[in-house]
């Protein structure tokens, strides 16, 4: 397993926590570095887009109206490990940057994409034993086209697992706060994604953008 950034990590988080964050609006520039994956896959990874995430941070935990799930597993049903609500289409965001994040990527990606990214699918992992297991994005046109799903990132850094679906090597790409990392090309399909437990971790709040129809 390797990191295609060398993203050193470590940050501290709860030190920037409670800053203060007069431009909690802003973002930077969008260029974002691509790194091909094979398989017709990429990930684009920009750092710290958000110019300040903190505050975007404290009012998701606060604005969002987070519910946990409960899943069949085998004879059992169990909890979710990780809190949710999605933004569906025409629905206000909870937050302006985000708004203008997902006007800024579907201007940006338009000619590659050739549509907008419309829903904002929020995870709250609370600790570091929130998760999500190894999946596509493959229930809906994700699991027959291209497709692309950004992830905004901030709170504390959690890695993004990447491994194709016949096998081989994984990649390991950090999110940090107010990281951008938007997966591309026949990812949801020919890759799977995981971010995995840790021993420890704050909380840490992903918001992933997407076109019509794409889950
Ligand atoms: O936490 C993340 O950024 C990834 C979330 C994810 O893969 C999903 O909800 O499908």
């Amino acid at each position: 397993m390797f990191d295609p950034e060398g993203y050193a990590g470590g940050m501290d988080f709860q030190s920037t926590l409670f800053a203060s964050a007069p431009d909690a609006g802003a973002l930077a520039a969008l260029a974002p570095v691509r790194h091909t994956l094979g398989d017709g896959a990429w990930v684009d990874v920009q750092r710290d887009w958000l110019a300040a995430p903190d505050g975007v941070f404290d009012s998701l935990v606060t604005d969002v109206p987070w519910r946990a799930e409960r899943r069949e597993m085998y004879d059992r049903v169990v909890d979710v490990p990780r809190l949710v609500h999605t933004f569906h289409a025409g629905e206000a965001l909870p937050h302006a940057v985000l708004t203008s994040a997902r006007t800024a990527l579907s201007a940006h990606y338009l000619p590659e994409l050739g549509e907008p990214f419309v829903t904002a699918g929020c995870c709250y992992y609370r600790t570091g034993q929130d998760s999500v297991a190894w999946h596509g994005d493959t229930i809906g046109r994700g699991r027959i086209q291209d497709t692309m799903v950004a992830i905004v990132s901030v709170g504390d850094p959690r890695r993004l697992l990447l491994r194709p679906r016949g096998g081989g090597e994984s990649i390991a790409i950090t999110m940090g706060h107010g990281d951008l990392v938007v997966m591309g090309g026949s990812c949801q399909r020919t890759w799977e994604h995981a971010v995995p437990k840790v021993a420890h971790a704050g909380p840490r709040i992903s918001v992933q953008f997407r076109p019509a129809g794409v889950f």
